[in-house]
């Protein structure tokens, strides 16, 4: 289902707040992502080992990664409903190579919403909150529809 103007115009408003900050909240969502669900963590060869906090905390390239996230995520929010392009390398690596159930993006999408909602208390009320969500459960059931095309149930 899509989503209204005035609903990606929510999303799009507040991802303008987000951007100029992309490497912090990408730090942020990572570590929350990690630490809610230590699962996730083993995913990642070049981060599993990070044990402490601190480590996480310190380590540029976890803060590099969430930046990659982040502004793959952005790019495909800016398409709104013809995110295609963007979306199928994406889905076919996490469908061939890194091999990320969909749960796994429930999760992240999730700590995604969290996050901005703990960084712009005022800019992201219940209405844009809810079409947050409704994109990003766009983005994933077109990641989940993508996977089965790449022959990976999710
Ligand atoms: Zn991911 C990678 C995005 C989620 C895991 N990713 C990546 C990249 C990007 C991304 C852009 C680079 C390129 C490729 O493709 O490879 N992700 C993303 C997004 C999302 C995600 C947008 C949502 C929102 N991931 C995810 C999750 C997980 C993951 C959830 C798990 C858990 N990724 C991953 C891995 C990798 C990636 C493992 C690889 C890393 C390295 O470098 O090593």
């Amino acid at each position: 289902m899509g989503l209204s103007d005035d609903e990606w115009n929510r999303v799009l408003g507040i991802w303008a707040k987000v951007e100029p900050e992309l490497p912090v909240h990408g730090q942020e969502v990572m570590i929350r992502l990690f630490q809610v669900h230590p699962e996730t963590q083993e995913r990642f060869a070049k981060f599993k080992n990070l044990k402490t906090i601190d480590e996480l905390k310190s380590s540029e390239e976890l803060k590099k990664h969430g930046t990659t996230v982040l502004t793959a995520l952005g790019r495909i929010l800016k398409l709104k409903n013809n995110h295609e392009p963007e979306l199928k390398p994406l889905a076919e690596s996490h469908a061939t190579k890194h091999k990320i159930p969909v749960k796994f993006l429930e999760f992240i999408c999730e700590i995604i919403v969290k996050v901005i909602a703990e960084k712009h208390p005022s800019d992201f009320g219940a209405d844009s909150q809810a079409a947050m969500r409704k994109a990003l459960e766009l983005f994933r059931n077109d990641m989940a529809s993508k996977y089965k095309e790449f022959g990976f149930q999710g």
